[in-house]
């Protein structure tokens, strides 16, 4: 097995929160949105939303090509360097190791979720986010790898990079998508922006070998809901008339933002599509929603969005969290959760480092043997970002929730970050009188974890 990590999957989100920060960049996205006061006409926005195609695999085809075409999931560990089939060929290249060797789902024991899967393993109905053991059912012959986020973020790097030098508004969402102002670079308008797409593909296949997908249209929210359409590797144009024809046919959860409990109630109330929810007067919408969400659905089902492409962003908190082998209990393993715990809080103190923040909001994830999740967390006088404070601030937040049932998966999180040379300015203050500056250790935790 190419299993590398003790625990099913660890996993480091970054949650992003968008800033505008240079004027310059500011400007030229509100000129997009068409609130400029400048004489001259505007030309119309042209959004483009590029996505990755099935991107951790794709990254793995690239050192392992002789699994092309193959079904292939990614999950269930990290890549270790050392694992046996690494060792085993080590001195050979990676694409002669023989298919035959390869680790198969059906082999797989544990409780690793799937990150991705190839376009050949979905044709079984596997994907994103499924266990790696219901997965083996639906596929057996499926290969499995394990993830190697080191290499998906060079790659991520890569291709935007790409994207950078052929339109300098970008939007970083993540590791695998971008948002791109289209609107005054050049090609970006010929073909409602196809002609630039195709080039953005071409690019990018050749700087790493890599395929996605594109949708271009008049904002963000119709954007990304076009990049999906064609997928792998298409191109999606939608223009403001196509509303009808390509965007209200289909399921509300479609639009970014709609998730599974907006769309069940959304389907109590007899709405199944954009085109039911766009029938619903705006009035009715803000009874049912309230004033904020109502307002927003209205829009979205009319494919209004003005929000601009944000150029610069800073994270707003970062997070680790895993999944236990078998649950776990708070008195019963004791010393394993303990150990787990720590672990999580060195993680993230680690990412914080090396990314140069700190945080003032620390927090915890418990999700129970029935699957129910608990989160507590608590703010600080000042940011943190050594992995004792966050432990100590994280083991107060434990206090406070039930501990009497096993557990599946414990997260800790670290938000209100700002950067640490921020954090240095604020420590330099020194505490405000009558607060503490970090949590106290409690004679109550301490033994538990
Ligand atoms: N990912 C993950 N866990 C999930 C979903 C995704 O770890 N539940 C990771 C693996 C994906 C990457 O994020 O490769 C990008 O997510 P996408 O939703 O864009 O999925 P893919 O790029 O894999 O496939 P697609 O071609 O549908 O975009
Ligand atoms: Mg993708």
């Amino acid at each position: 097995m190419l299993e590398g990590a003790g625990f099913a999957d660890w996993s480091l989100s970054l949650s992003q929160g968008c800033l505008c920060r240079s004027g310059q960049r500011l400007v030229a996205a509100s000129t997009i949105a068409g609130v400029t006061d400048s004489a001259e006409t505007p030309l119309p926005r042209r959004i483009a939303h590029l996505d990755m195609d099935a991107f951790y695999a794709s990254v793995e085809l690239l050192r392992y090509p002789q699994l092309k075409g193959l079904p292939l999931v990614i999950g269930g560990g990290r890549r270790a360097p050392d694992n046996a089939l690494l060792q085993r060929y080590a001195g050979q290249p990676l694409s002669a190791i023989p298919v035959a060797e390869f680790p198969l789902l059906k082999d797989y024991t544990g409780r690793g979720v799937i990150t991705t899967a190839t376009y050949a393993a979905r044709q079984f109905g596997i994907g994103s986010a499924m266990g790696l053991m219901k997965a083996a059912r639906l596929c057996p012959q499926a290969i499995l790898l394990p993830v190697d986020f080191a290499e998906y973020r060079r790659y991520s790097r890569l291709f935007k990079e790409v994207v950078l030098s052929m339109a300098p508004l970008m939007e970083d969402r993540g590791v695998d998508e971008v948002y791109i102002d289209f609107t005054d670079v050049p090609g970006g308008q010929r073909q409602g922006g196809r002609s630039l797409a195709r080039l953005m593909q071409g690019a990018i296949a050749d700087a790493t070998g890599l395929s996605c997908s594109i949708g271009v249209a008049p904002n963000k929210l119709l954007a990304k809901m076009a990049s999906e359409f064609n997928k792998p590797q298409g191109i999606s144009i939608v223009q403001a008339d196509d509303l009808q024809a390509l965007i209200w046919p289909l399921a509300c959860r479609k639009i970014n933002g709609i998730g599974p409990k907006s769309e069940a109630k959304l389907q109590a109330l007899g709405i199944e599509t954009i085109a039911d929810l766009a029938a619903r007067p705006r009035a009715w919408l803000l009874q049912h929603f309230g004033k904020s969400h109502g307002a927003w659905l209205h829009e979205a089902a009319w494919g209004r969005d003005d929000r601009p492409v944000v150029t610069e962003s800073e994270p707003v908190s970062m997070s680790r969290e895993t999944t236990f082998e078998r649950d776990l209990h708070a008195r019963e393993d004791r010393e394993e959760l303990g150990a787990v715990f720590t672990a999580l809080c060195e993680q993230v103190a680690a990412d914080l480092q090396r990314k140069g923040y700190s945080g003032r909001t620390i927090g915890i994830k418990l999700r129970y043997a029935d699957f129910k999740t608990a989160t507590r967390d608590i703010t600080l006088e000042l940011p943190v970002a050594d992995a004792a404070a966050i432990r100590l601030a994280a083991g107060q937040c434990l206090k406070r929730v039930p501990l009497a049932q096993r557990l599946r998966l414990l997260g800790v999180r670290v938000g209100a970050l700002v950067r640490s040379g921020d954090a240095q300015a604020l420590l330099a203050q020194g505490p405000r009188p009558g607060t503490r500056q970090r949590p106290v250790a409690d004679p109550y935790t301490a033994p538990l974890f």
